[in-house]
């Protein structure tokens, strides 16, 4: 049962829903370490967590490949058959700072997600498996007018009144850069239960819903996935889109995250006595390959804004988070608003305020990050 299942994770966990079961790290947490340990991940589930014997299992290629195939577990592993591949990813959840939208716009948003998730759906782990491409390979190569890949999470879940299993897709382009891989481990240590054991993706630089857990089955197709995960769910509406008229077919299928960044330290509404600098310490992240250049943190909601020194940012990586802190010069006594912005390497940087990007499906908070506090110079 799931009770067992989240004994694996940190005893602090803030557990959002219980069935089915969503948990984030609390914020002091977050970015204690630029990897994330396994019993801090953030966990996101739509359904049960499914018990899978790794001698029987097998993974199922089928649909628009020359040669479909069932592979075990022991050939994935096999490292004559594929190289291994370890890579340091991180994995966000589009809905990853939904609370401020929620906040803000109390009762807007769509019924079909629920997690009220803060800074914390989002996580960095070295990932260990095989790069789908080469099992794609594997199995003769796809066939003319497949340009997409099905992936099959095996748990079943009900959703507007049917019971199914999680299905999205990915565009072959990406699985071709070799940036979708089939991951067995998770910072050296097998994949744990709730994490997608035996067998998960992790599709680097696109949003969490793409890593499908608990895989069984990849289905090469001609479009995207037409299962209401790809085709409902993670989708981008313009504001003009809501309860009202649920026009599902006026999204953007989400795939990569933009750049976005959050404070983690210190917490909203401290009050803080200092000798002229607050330690302020967070995240920056940007999806699709981009990575954080600069961050900068303003100490008055967003006139002035100081640089964290690049000595006090973890190391640039093409998928993955940077984790920073910065010695914040602060003058002012009384309530003051933390705020943090992101330039990526393409100097893509983050809306002003949440009302500048709100949309129906809560996704995508990517507006600058601003945390009250109480200053004693
Ligand atoms: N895979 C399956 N089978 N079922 C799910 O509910 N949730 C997805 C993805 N893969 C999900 C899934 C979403 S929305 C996210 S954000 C990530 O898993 C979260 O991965 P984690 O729980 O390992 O942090
Ligand atoms: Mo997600």
């Amino acid at each position: 049962s799931w009770l067992r299942v989240i004994q694996e994770k940190h005893v602090d966990m803030l557990h959002l829903l219980q069935f089915p079961y969503n948990g984030e790290p609390p914020k002091r947490l977050v970015t204690a370490k630029p990897i994330t340990p396994n019993p801090l991940f953030f966990v996101r589930n739509h359904g049960g967590i499914p018990d899978i014997d790794p001698s029987k299992y097998f993974l199922r290629l089928d649909g628009l490949v020359k040669e479909p195939k069932n592979i075990s577990l022991a050939d994935l592993q096999n490292e004559e058959l594929f190289p291994r591949q370890t890579s340091m990813v991180t994995i966000q959840c589009s809905g990853t700072r939904r609370i401020e939208q929620i906040n803000e716009y109390a009762g807007e948003g769509d019924e079909m997600i629920n997690a009220p998730w803060a800074e914390g759906a989002i996580g960095t782990a070295q990932w260990t498996g095989v790069s789908l491409k080469k099992v794609i390979k594997y199995c003769g190569g796809l066939i003319d007018g497949a340009k997409h890949l099905e992936l099959y999470g095996a748990e079943t879940y009900f959703k507007h009144l049917e019971v199914q299993n999680y299905v999205v897709s990915v565009p072959w382009s990406k699985v071709k850069l070799n940036e979708v891989l089939l991951a067995w481990e998770m910072n050296g240590e097998p994949l744990p239960k709730i994490h997608g054991y035996p067998l998960r993706v992790v599709v680097f630089g696109y949003i969490g819903a793409r890593s499908v857990k608990w895989l069984y089955r990849i289905k090469a197709i001609p479009k995207p996935s037409q299962h209401p995960v790809q085709s409902k769910e993670y989708l981008y509406f313009n504001g003009q889109v809501g309860k009202h008229n649920q026009l599902y077919t006026k999204g953007i299928q989400i795939q990569e995250m933009p750049v976005s960044s959050a404070i983690m330290e210190p917490l909203s509404k401290e009050i803080i006595i200092h000798n002229g600098s607050i330690s302020v310490k967070g995240w920056a992240y940007s999806g699709g390959g981009h990575w954080p250049e600069r961050v900068e943190v303003s100490p008055d909601g967003g006139f002035v804004w100081y640089e964290v020194p690049l000595a006090n940012l973890s190391p640039k990586r093409k998928f993955a988070w940077r984790t920073w802190h910065i010695d914040l010069p602060v003058d002012a006594e009384g309530w003051l608003e933390l705020t943090v912005r992101c330039w990526d390497n393409s100097l893509n940087t983050q809306p002003t305020f949440v009302r500048s990007a709100w949309n129906w499906g809560l996704h995508v908070t990517s507006s600058c990050h601003r945390v009250k506090i109480y200053s004693v110079n």
